[in-house]
């Protein structure tokens, strides 16, 4: 694929992250800081059927965009982006385009990689963040496993069912 092919791809699938950013709603009211958003699907997308670099690089300019013209807030988009790292590159990698079985052991190992990386993450920015004691964020552990859980077997099963027609799509292209 020509360099101008790939500036238009991870052009276009970082503006449609971007606005489906937007989107965004807590799943539970304990954690409303944490926020589903659809946008990471864009990168799985693009990590799946051309590289994990170009998915990670879709991430990065999604986040840059939502921070410059909505959130402004550093430390929530950087763990937005670290949690979407966190599941496409291994989630891409296993997969790198070998079947079904690998497939879905991509998506247990991206899932499982983000839920419990961000839960240490969680343990050590929170009480920065907010200035409240380590112990109010062990409390909060089970809804902050569970939303990243959540958010990312969505993700996957959205990425599942789409991305091999998304991959006809993009094939004239490619
Ligand atoms: N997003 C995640 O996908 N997983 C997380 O574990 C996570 N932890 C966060 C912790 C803090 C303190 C903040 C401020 C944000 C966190 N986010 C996380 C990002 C959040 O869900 C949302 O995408 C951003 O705040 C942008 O609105």
């Amino acid at each position: 694929m020509t360099n101008a092919k790939k500036v238009a791809i991870i052009g276009v699938f970082s503006a449609l992250a971007f606005v489906v950013m937007y989107l965004e709603f807590p799943i539970f009211p304990a954690v409303n800081f944490l926020k589903y958003d659809p946008s990471d699907i864009m990168a799985l997308l693009i990590a799946f059927i051309y590289s994990p670099s170009m998915g990670v690089l879709v991430l990065v300019i999604k986040d840059i965009l939502f921070y410059l013209f909505k959130s402004g807030d550093i430390v929530g988009i950087a763990m937005n982006f670290i949690a979407g790292a966190l599941f496409v590159l291994p989630a891409a990698l296993i997969y790198a385009k070998k079947g079904r079985a690998r497939e879905i052991f991509g998506y247990i190992v991206g899932i499982a990689a983000a839920t419990g990386g961000m839960a240490l993450l969680n343990l050590i920015v929170v009480p920065l963040y907010w200035k409240v004691p380590i112990e109010t964020v062990f409390s909060l552990l089970p809804w902050i496993i569970g939303f990243n859980a959540i958010k990312f077997s969505i993700d996957s099963v959205v990425n599942y069912i789409i991305h091999r027609r998304v991959k006809k799509i993009l094939e004239p292209t490619m």
